[in-house]
């Protein structure tokens, strides 16, 4: 059987790809695998809450039970503290950056951006969920990090990765030089490599969106729809409607056999629902790397100009010509409506 390969070894080997770096970065994925480990023991309990108790209650051992997004949150904000490599926490959970001002941190050369637990109102459900966090240099020159490390476009990305807490735990991360999955052994409780250079298809059939906020699509979205719905059999149609209400699952799945995401403007989410900072850059920056694409309906996501800690975006994502078709959809029958929303 072929010899194991567990993250640690994997970062360790691909130190070299980054010669300046000192194995800063190499110890800040280590700091958010063990964080990640933490989060999914307790995702994994979730099913148990009636013997372990509510969110706000108090547990047999007499403790107070969180909702599992803050104690999410709590880990991998601690394992980034005490790291050691990380100035400053962007997070889903937090309106305000979270400064790490510690002896260790205060001069670390990055900043981190989160969603610690993506989906999270499935996991009653026993849906799979996910965290999804950026790595960026900061671009502060010393001190305590800034808003302003975070402003920076998804194309500064020096990382971005997923876990995804489901029928098994993985992590997949990019460094910008491919997309590598990591699937958690609890027997001996480490991420090992399962899913090497992962390549996401260009073509497929695969489309995910919730199509009850349809009456409030874009008629780009709605076209694009009835496209995908239409029977055509030189382009293998009608394709397959898969979604899950997770997007970090409906992405996983989707990166792996080939698909596309939308979350596009609706009335709710007029600037469409997922966020920039850590949901759509780090997504983005891991499907190009597997060879697919990702925009807002109309530009590249990497190259938006960040204005906000937490601006929402619309996302289409996935597979490359799907994006592309979508995308001829949404320019034919949408740039119009779009341009008098800017
Ligand atoms: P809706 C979870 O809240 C999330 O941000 C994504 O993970 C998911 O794809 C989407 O929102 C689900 O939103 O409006 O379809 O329930």
């Amino acid at each position: 059987m072929s010899r194991v390969k567990t993250l640690g070894q994997f970062i360790i080997e691909k130190q070299s790809d980054f010669p300046f770096s000192k194995g800063e970065l190499s110890r800040l994925l280590r700091d958010i695998g063990i964080a990640s480990k933490i989060v999914n023991r307790e995702v994994n309990k979730a099913g148990l809450a009636d013997i372990l108790g509510d969110a706000g209650e108090i547990n047999i051992q007499g403790e107070n039970v969180k909702k599992l997004d803050v104690f999410a949150n709590e880990q991998f904000i601690a394992a980034l503290s005490v790291g050691g490599e990380c100035c400053a926490i962007a997070s889903e959970e937090n309106e305000d950056i979270i400064i790490i001002n510690n002896e260790m941190s205060k001069n670390a050369k990055y900043v981190v951006a989160m969603d610690p637990l993506d989906g999270s109102s499935n996991i009653d459900v026993n849906v799979s969920v996910g965290t999804i966090f950026s790595i960026y240099r900061r671009t502060s020159l010393h001190g305590a990090g800034t808003n302003e490390d975070f402003f920076q476009r998804g194309t500064e990305q020096v990382a971005a990765g997923y876990v995804i807490y489901g029928s098994s735990c993985m992590m997949v991360y990019t460094t910008g030089k491919g997309v590598n999955g990591f699937t958690l052994d609890p027997s001996i409780g480490e991420f090992c490599l399962s899913h090497p250079n992962m390549q996401t298809p260009k073509k497929a059939k695969t489309y995910s969106i919730n199509e009850g906020n349809y009456v409030h699509f874009p008629d780009g979205v709605k076209k694009y729809l009835k496209y995908c719905q239409e029977e055509d059999d030189e382009t293998d149609r009608p394709y397959r409607s898969r979604y899950i209400g997770s997007g970090v699952a409906d992405i996983h799945r989707n990166l792996i056999t080939g698909g596309i995401y939308i979350y596009p403007t609706t009335s709710k989410s007029p600037k469409g629902k997922l966020r920039l900072l850590y949901e759509c850059n780090p997504l983005a920056f891991i499907v190009e790397q597997a060879g697919g694409k990702a925009t807002n309906g109309f530009d590249r996501i990497l190259e938006l100009d960040m204005t906000e800690l937490h601006q929402r975006t619309p996302l289409f994502i996935g597979s490359s010509d799907m994006v592309d078709v979508a995308g001829d959809f949404m320019l034919k029958y949408s740039s119009v409506e779009a341009l008098e929303k800017r």
